[in-house]
């Protein structure tokens, strides 16, 4: 009782978390989306955070919006944030959002393999045979998902699915504006040597009908951003971001039995600060802008 009124006076109320993020609602009725320092692998969050993550993946994120302004609205009204959230909070429009994960892949991996690989198909689209992991896409899918309640995974859905769901005019859209981001967004990150392989987007809509991106976007979290000088179909990719998490708790060296259903185990310092650089890193090519 007491701490939500000190919640309240002070101006934000929590009302969501993700795995690495979190919302707040603030008394004036936007939204504070802040991104946290934890850290993901294997479906678990991790015990240890990665100094610097949630800044990182701000600040690339205000990047994007930026770099994407022209071709669509976004959700960002200030980075005037309370001190204890600098640099990783951005106040946000609240939106009426779409249930739907907007996702476009231009390479096979995750989900999608899984998909064509039992069907020949993503979400509905047929493919052409022998394509393997990490192989370039004849041209980018839009493969919708459903939000699936947290701890469970997005299911993949048609677009007759989707259009049923929110309208084929927004499904349109949605579709349509997804596949224009991820456009301008996979020519810059190939420029710069990072293939995005695919990404998620979240829309929403303003009481004038207007579709608005928000979330955070082109993130690593949000997208498969792979080496490009590494990139080889035919196996899994090596991630920018986790590879070097990914790879210690597989080693003998972590204890971990990924099968056991245990919780993995703390990052060693070594693997934190090389992951923390690996973010750095991809902020840096990126934007060709300096970290800090
Ligand atoms: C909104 N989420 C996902 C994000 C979480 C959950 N601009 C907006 N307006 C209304 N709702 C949302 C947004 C945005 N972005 C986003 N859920 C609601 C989410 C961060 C942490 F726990």
């Amino acid at each position: 009782m007491i701490l939500e009124h000190l919640g309240t006076v002070t101006g934000y109320t929590h009302i969501a978390s993700g795995k690495v993020r979190d919302l707040y609602a603030l008394d004036d009725g936007r939204l504070l989306f802040v991104a946290s320092d934890r850290i993901s692998a294997f479906d678990y969050v991790l015990p240890t955070t990665i100094p610097d993550k949630g800044r990182v993946l701000t600040a690339m994120s205000l990047w994007w919006f930026e770099q994407l302004a022209d071709v669509v609205p976004n959700h960002l009204l200030s980075t005037d944030v309370p001190p204890e959230f600098a640099g990783r909070a951005m106040i946000c429009e609240r939106l009426e959002m779409f249930p739907i994960e907007a996702v476009v892949r231009g390479y096979l991996a995750g989900s999608g393999l899984a998909d064509y690989k039992r069907t020949g198909s993503v979400c509905g689209i047929p493919l052409p045979a022998g394509l393997v992991d990490g192989s370039q896409l004849p041209e980018p899918l839009f493969t919708p998902s459903t939000k699936a309640p947290q701890g469970q995974h997005d299911q993949n859905i048609s677009l007759d699915d989707m259009a049923a769901e929110i309208g084929s005019a927004n499904a349109a859209e949605l579709r349509r504006l997804a596949l224009a981001v991820y456009a301008r967004a996979e020519s810059i990150a190939r420029e710069r040597g990072i293939v995005l392989a695919d990404t998620k987007f979240e829309f929403g809509r303003r009481p004038d009908g207007t579709i608005v991106l928000a979330d955070e976007v082109l993130t690593p979290d949000s997208s498969r951003f792979w080496p490009a000088d590494l990139w080889e179909p035919g196996r899994p990719q090596p991630s920018f971001d986790k590879q070097f998490v990914r790879d210690w708790l597989t080693s003998p060296a972590s204890g971990w039995d990924r099968a056991s259903g245990a919780t993995p185990p703390p990052l060693p310092a070594d693997i934190v600060a090389k992951t923390r650089e690996k973010y750095v890193e991809a902020y840096e090519r990126l934007t060709g802008l300096a970290w800090n």
